[in-house]
Order: C-alpha cells, then sequence, then structure tokens
C-alpha cells in the first residue's frame, strides 16, 4: 500500500519510497556543460544547466529517504564498434556526469548505447531486483532520452513521474511540448509534477 502521494499532473500520484528509484536520464559534461558535444551540436547548454540545481535537491532527499537512485549516461564503446556518427564514448571526460550529480558509492550507473534506458541495459533486471513501482524521473534531454524512457517504463509497467523544472532541453518549443504529451489523455504515459511538489512529497 503505498504511504505517500505527489501532487502532480494530470492527478495525484500515490507511491511508496520504498519501492519508488530516482532515475536521473543522461546528467553528462557532454550535454550540460559548454564546450561539450551538446553545444558543438549548435544548442545552448543553458537551459540544461538549470535542472541541476533543483535535482541535486532532489536527489539528496531521496538518498536521505534510502530511496534507490540509478544514473544514466549515453554513450559507445571506446573502439567505436557499436557507433553511429556520433560521438558519446565511454571513458571520456565528457561521457562523465556532472560534478554535482555525481554517483555515490553503491548508486547504479547504467551505460545505454541508445536513447532509451531499458533499450540493451540491466535496468529492469536491477529495478525488479528492488522491487521499484514508481521512478521519478529527472534528467537531458526531454524529448528524447527522458521522454523515450518513460515510454519504456510505462510499457513495463512502472509508475513514472517527471519532474518538470528537474528535466532539460535545448529547445523550449519541444521541453514545453514533451511534458505535454506524457500526461496528456489522463496520463496517457506518466505523470509531470516539480522539484518543490516531489520534495513535499519526500518530507524534504
Ligand atoms: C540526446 C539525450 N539528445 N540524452 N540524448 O541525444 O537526450
Amino acid at each position: 500500500m503505498a504511504n505517500k502521494a505527489i501532487e502532480a499532473e494530470p492527478y495525484e500520484l500515490e507511491f511508496d519510497p520504498k519501492s519508488t528509484a530516482l532515475l536521473i536520464i543522461d546528467m553528462q559534461r557532454d550535454f550540460v556543460m559548454p564546450g561539450g558535444f551538446g553545444e558543438a551540436l549548435g544548442n545552448d547548454v543553458t537551459p540544461l544547466q538549470a535542472t541541476i540545481a533543483p535535482t541535486k535537491r532532489v536527489l539528496e532527499a531521496a538518498r536521505k529517504k534510502g530511496m534507490l537512485v540509478i544514473h544514466t549516461r549515453e554513450g559507445h564503446r571506446p573502439d567505436l564498434t557499436d557507433c553511429p556518427p556520433t560521438t558519446l564514448v565511454r571513458g571520456e571526460i565528457g561521457h562523465d556526469i556532472v560534478p554535482e550529480l555525481y554517483p555515490a558509492p553503491g548508486e547504479p550507473v547504467i551505460d545505454k548505447p541508445g536513447k532509451g534506458a531499458f533499450y540493451a541495459t540491466d535496468l529492469e533486471l536491477i529495478l525488479r531486483d528492488r522491487g521499484s513501482k514508481t521512478l521519478i524521473v529527472c534528467g537531458v534531454t526531454t524529448e528524447v532520452c527522458v521522454n523515450t524512457s518513460v515510454r519504456e517504463a510505462n510499457d513495463r509497467g512502472y509508475e513514472c513521474v517527471v519532474l518538470s523544472d528537474c528535466v532539460g532541453s535545448y529547445f523550449p518549443e519541444f521541453q514545453k511540448a514533451a511534458l505535454a504529451m506524457i500526461k496528456a489523455q489522463g496520463g496517457i504515459f506518466g505523470w509531470v509534477s516539480d522539484s518543490r511538489r516531489a520534495l513535499a512529497a519526500l518530507g524534504a
């Protein structure tokens, strides 16, 4: 029986912190920091950097509650045998997670070769082993890896709540649309809330 509720759209989501994981998608230097892969593609990283502080507050609250915290990183083999013509190479500095949100010892880090956190990874196994049912989702980018991962999670029966100020896009119009489509039609594949309401629900 869930013993907490987070205010969200389209309606309040009940959850039990014991069966809830915080999933932080691809908060890697290359996406978020100036001079990285994202900026090299012509993007302004400022909206993504704005997600770091609220995500850090949610991360600290989740750690304090003893919740499972999982980080993902998008990237490819250093020999590039699984690589499309883009570069996010495991082991390189840009592939690493930003210092503010760096994984603590024991927090699983999922290295994923694609956009979704479940495809060709052991994320589902880890969540099942821990009895996770609900995912609080942060990370970048909202319309690509966050959206793909939330759709994958929803298909597998997980209830996902995405925190709007803890997810970011290089494109304001995509940020808006990506959040709107999650919660449309009565929450077609998830819920949308924000760090303030998540922290209140976690008693932080
Ligand atoms: C992209 C991601 N945008 N993490 N990756 O290529 O959203």
